[in-house]
């Protein structure tokens, strides 16, 4: 593979309904693309990064500044003999996963492409031929709303509901979510609102079977969440403080988390997922993937990770038209009627560039070498 060059591009897009949780609320996202040319054939890749440094320390305007100046030029100069030689080759940047992750996974999409293979093969997934899906729901104004929104998920057959959770709009809101849906598969993300000083109270959450509780305490912690789940009984996911099969490993030995939340940019890529994967395989951990309000690139990618076999439980990935009134892939991602999505076998990650769309939601472009 010789990549000719890489070309960055920041779309600007509404989402249908804004999306709250503890650490904020988004309206309309500020998204990077990066496509990797070689011998006239391009791959797509999207960061994952939010539109201010508050998920974590990435934002889009400093993923575009590592790309440019950092990560494209790197790959550019160094040439990657296969996907699998791109993660290394940004390895010295210190951070920035998010940034990197997103043209590692330009590079896994254009290998796929330039091998005739649909991404989710290039990977090693094809576990199975629809990933079962869940949605999250952001903080709502009120109960009645939430309630609402969650009945029309579910009549749109989504598997199981995560609702976003913080000091005060917790304990009370599940109970009558439970009370109004006792059987349904629920659980709730606090996006790192709490601290192990609120133990007993998170304890509390113990009475509503929640299938797990992500990310209940400090985004760089482990060891507090290891303390909390020995007094839990709900199991707790890790999102956040997981960045890479180090973290996955230190987590699982100290036993602080009973599963795992996969999110492609936040590790770094399509490499560092898979072995995040492999290493919670071998422990019986089992992992979904996790969503950042992605646009369609980022949307596909997350399917294609999906299929890898330790992918059980329903992830957030869920149809383009609960965030976009028009998505920049054609056809968008939709799912079926029994809450799944289907993988498609068309080379890379089986979906086309909506051109036209893409220039006019595009507000900078910029090719690097
Ligand atoms: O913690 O999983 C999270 C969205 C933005 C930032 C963090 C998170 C989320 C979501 C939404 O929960 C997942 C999605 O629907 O894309
Ligand atoms: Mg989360």
């Amino acid at each position: 593979m010789k990549i000719d060059r890489i070309v960055l591009r920041q779309i600007r897009m509404p989402l249908v309904h804004f999306f709250e949780t503890s650490f904020g609320r988004t309206t309309e996202r500020d998204i990077v693309l990066v496509e990797a040319v070689s011998d006239g054939v391009s791959g797509w890749g999207e960061v994952t990064a939010g539109e201010g440094p508050f998920y974590n320390e990435e934002w889009t305007g400093s993923a575009w500044l590592i790309l440019r100046d950092y990560a494209a030029p790197r790959v550019l100069e160094k040439q990657p003999q296969s996907a699998n030689d791109v993660a290394p080759l940004t390895e010295h940047i210190r951070g920035h996963r998010m940034a990197r992750g997103g043209l590692e996974a330009a590079i896994w999409d254009l290998d796929a492409r330039l091998h005739g293979k649909p991404l989710w093969q290039h990977i090693g997934g094809g576990a199975r031929r629809e990933i079962p899906c869940g949605v999250s729901i952001g903080i709502q104004e009120s109960v009645p709303k939430l309630l609402e929104k969650i009945e029309i998920e579910l009549a749109a057959g989504y598997q199981r509901i995560k609702m976003k959770i913080k000091p005060g709009w917790d304990v009370d809101v599940i109970r009558q979510v439970r009370e109004r849906f006792p059987s349904i598969k629920l659980m709730a993300d606090a996006n790192s609102a709490y601290t192990l000083r609120d133990a007993d109270h998170l304890k509390r959450l113990d009475d509503f079977y929640l299938m797990m509780i992500e990310q209940p305490l400090a985004h760089d912690d482990i060891i507090d969440h290891a303390e909390l789940q020995r007094r839990l009984q709900t199991p707790i996911c890790l999102d956040e403080c997981i960045r890479s099969a180090h973290h996955a490993e230190q987590a699982i030995r100290l036993r602080a988390c009973g599963i795992i939340n996969i999110k492609l940019g936040r590790v770094g890529g399509f490499c560092e997922a898979k072995r995040v994967h492999d290493r919670a395989q071998a422990a019986g951990i089992p992992v979904w993937c996790g969503g950042m309000l992605e646009a369609g690139i980022g949307r596909a990618h997350n399917i294609a990770l999906s299929t890898l076999p330790n992918f059980t439980l329903p992830g957030d990935v869920s149809a383009s038209q609960r965030y976009w009134k028009r998505d920049i892939t054609c056809p968008v991602v939709e799912t079926t009627p029994r809450g799944t999505i289907e993988i498609r076998d068309e080379p890379g990650f089986g979906y086309a560039i909506d051109h036209d769309f893409l220039r006019e939601v595009t507000v900078r472009q910029e090719p690097v070498g």
